[in-house]
């Protein structure tokens, strides 16, 4: 069961004042996964939407340690801090690596999967916005096919998106779990549960852009949820390579209900381009993705 927004502890490692864009996913999640992990953590992260939040030095409405690396060196990074707070004898600390879409599924790769398999002692999330937002909506390998960027102008994104989650268990972790920034009880407990295991732990977050998507700003928390809702972003955690659906996707596994991808498409701008028959392949994907995951969840 997730975790009650009300059973939240009330101390906030995000103060007032973060210069994200109105109706950014990312704070809404950041706020929760500090909530889980702690004053005890020191985190690590590229250029990207998550250094706008964390503002200009000397100021930060971020109240951990954070060190800012270069784009691809995020779980080096976080190797060399896990590596520092051993022989400094501090294992008590959690290192949090933290990097975009494409900071992780295209530059990070090489040093996250390195690391990953040596079982490095690291919590690496990839916030997942399907795009390079910070520079302005360039296409990475997360974006989704149909999506339009400033580098898919005309004709909209062609290849599907890159099934990174996958490629990361292929690394045997302790830990892997999918979350998103609308549901902040099953990201809460996910990031708990991690932040108790060691080895190399792999999040993915889902994050809408309202940006970069092309939607009001005040849907960002409706957009989320349907993506949930259509299957699109399914919620699940491996432990110890055992697959398990978890929040709204295990009470759609069992109801067998799932919302049409078109109801989460059409509110979105990126979208815009599609045609019916993209459309159709778009569901097509979704669903063979979802039977997939049903069934290693034993459905
Ligand atoms: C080696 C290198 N190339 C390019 C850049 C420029 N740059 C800064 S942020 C960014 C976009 C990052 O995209 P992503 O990792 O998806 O994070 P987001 O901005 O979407 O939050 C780029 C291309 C850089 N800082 N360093
Ligand atoms: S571009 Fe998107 S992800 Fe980046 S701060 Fe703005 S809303 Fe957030
Ligand atoms: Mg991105």
């Amino acid at each position: 069961m997730s975790t009650a927004i009300l059973d939240l502890p009330e101390q906030e490692f995000i103060l007032p004042g973060t210069r994200t864009c109105a109706g950014c996913g990312l704070p809404i999640a950041y706020r929760y996964m500090l909530k889980a992990l702690g004053p005890k953590t020191i985190m690590t992260h590229p250029a990207c939407c998550l250094t706008i939040l964390h503002g200009i030095y000397p100021k930060t409405p971020v109240a951990i340690n954070a060190v800012n690396n270069t784009f691809a060196s995020t779980a080096a990074s976080a190797s060399g801090l896990a590596a520092g707070l051993k022989a400094l004898g501090r294992e008590d600390y959690t290192v949090l690596a933290m990097a975009g879409d494409g900071g992780t599924y295209d530059m990070g790769i090489q040093a996250l999967s390195g690391a990953a398999e040596r079982e490095t002692n690291f919590i690496y999330v990839c916030y997942d916005n399907e795009a390079y937002m910070n520079t302005g909506v360039q296409r990475s390998s997360a974006t989704p096919s149909g999506a339009i960027t400033t580098t898919t102008p005309v004709v909209p994104k062609r290849q599907p998106k890159k099934d990174f989650i996958r490629i990361m268990e292929a690394h045997h972790l302790p830990y892997l779990a999918t979350t998103c920034s609308s549901y902040p009880g099953d990201l809460y407990n996910k990031f708990m549960k991690a932040r108790d295991i060691k080895g190399t732990r792999f999040i993915h977050l889902a994050v809408p852009c309202p940006t970069g998507w092309g939607y009001p700003t005040g849907d960002t928390v409706k957009i989320g949820r349907l993506a949930v809702e259509t299957g699109v972003v399914v919620l699940y955690e491996m432990e110890q390579e055992v697959l398990t659906l978890t929040g709204k996707s295990l009470s759609m596994a069992r109801s067998g209900r799932k919302r049409p991808v078109d109801e989460y498409l059409k509110l979105q701008g990126r979208f815009r381009k599609m045609s019916a028959g993209q459309i159709e392949d778009f569901q097509r994907q979704v669903d063979e993705r979802w039977e997939q995951l049903l069934k290693r969840a034993g459905f």
